[in-house]
This record gives structure tokens, sequence and C-alpha cells, in this order.
């Protein structure tokens, strides 16, 4: 069984969002497109209280992308994004949702920042999409969204490591920092994974 994985096509990743990733507007018409290949697709939000940690704003006197320390690990600032029920935090009314059967969020826990889709940053906790995927018997899961430098990137490093066959499409993800991006699929294929185009699967 193959599932397809969308990660965080929320509004505030995309155009006119708090923490747009350049061209991630663009990753849209392809993942529609994609879902009509998959039998099953599930997505993550991305789901923050306003208190959360990783927010420039809960940090007076640093900046946007600086970098700090909390609970001894280092953390980003980002500008507030995501905050839980708000619009930037919807899925994008653009992406065609009629096929999405789970929906799992992410980020709530206010002391501690969550990229992957499985475990939070620290590992305390699981989202419990790995029982749920192995509960539908998918041994192959592909990755598309946002952002492919950060929850793309730890959600296939985990996948990888909860014994998944692990693809990311390449073609259906942006990155914050597009430049960082050739590292990550090096240490995605180094792990085992897999870095494919959307017409691999679909043809041109
Ligand atoms: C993400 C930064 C902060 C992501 C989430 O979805 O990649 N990036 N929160
Ligand atoms: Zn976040």
């Amino acid at each position: 069984m193959e599932a397809l994985l969308l990660i965080d096509v929320q509004n505030d990743f995309l155009g006119g969002g708090s923490l747009a990733v350049v061209g991630g507007d663009e990753v849209i018409p392809v993942i529609n497109k994609l879902q009509e290949h998959f039998q099953l697709v599930i997505a993550t939000q991305d789901w923050h209280p306003i208190s959360h940690k990783s927010f420039v704003s809960n940090h007076p006197g640093k900046s946007v992308y600086d970098v700090i320390e909390v609970r001894g690990k280092s953390q980003i600032l980002w500008p507030d994004h995501c905050v839980q029920a708000s619009d930037g935090a919807s899925l994008s009314g653009k992406l065609s949702q009629h096929r999405i059967e789970a929906v799992f969020r992410k980020g709530t826990n206010p002391e501690i920042d969550s990229y992957s889709a499985f475990y939070d940053n620290e590992r305390l906790k699981s989202t419990g999409l790995a029982d749920f995927l192995r509960g539908r018997g998918v041994k192959r899961l592909y990755i598309a969204g946002l952002a492919g430098d950060f929850c793309v990137y730890y959600s296939a490093k985990d996948a990888i490591s909860e014994g998944f066959v692990t693809y990311i499409i390449e073609d259906a993800v942006r990155s914050v920092y597009p430049e960082k991006f050739p590292a990550v699929v090096a240490d995605v294929l180094k792990q085992g994974g897999f870095v494919i185009d959307s017409t691999d699967l679909l043809g041109t």
C-alpha cells in the first residue's frame, strides 16, 4: 500500500502568508494531480498556540530568524504562523481536499517545536501517524508540501526510521532556504530514502 503525505499546505506558508515560502503556491497544482494517483492521502497542519516558543513575538528584543536556545536546544525564531484555528493555519482553499482522509496536527506544545509529521523535535510525543499508516497497511510513503528544508525533511527522516520506503517528490516541494535543499536530498538518499519527480509517477 502506498500513501501520499501532504505537509503543511497552509495559508501562512503560501503567498501572502506570514511565513510565505518562495514558490510555495506552485506545489498546489502538482499536489492536486498527484492525489488522483494515490489510494490514501493524508495531510499535516502546523498548529501552534499563540504562546509558542518558536514565535519571535514571544522573545522581545529578538529578530526573525535569530537562533536562540530553548530547553538547551537551538531554535530558529519564526514569524508568528499557523496559530491554532486561524485563517493562516487553514489548508489552502486551492488545495483539493476531498481525498484527504486524515489530518495530523503538530506543534501544539508551546514549549517545543515540531517539524516532523511523526514526532515533536524532542521526540517526547508521537502524533500517531506511524501507527495510523501501519494500520492501513502502508509500506511506501510519498511526501510533498512545505517546507522542503524543515517539515518535509524532518518528516522524511522519521518516515525512513519508522521503516517506510520513503520518497520526497521534489517538484511538489519548496524550501525556506532553497540553497539548502541539495543537502537535504543528499541526507535523505544517504539514509536510504528516495527523491523523485511527480512525472516519475504520473508521466509527462
Ligand atoms: C515549518 C518552520 C516553522 C514547516 C513549520 O512547515 O516547514 N517551518 N514551522
Ligand atoms: Zn511552525
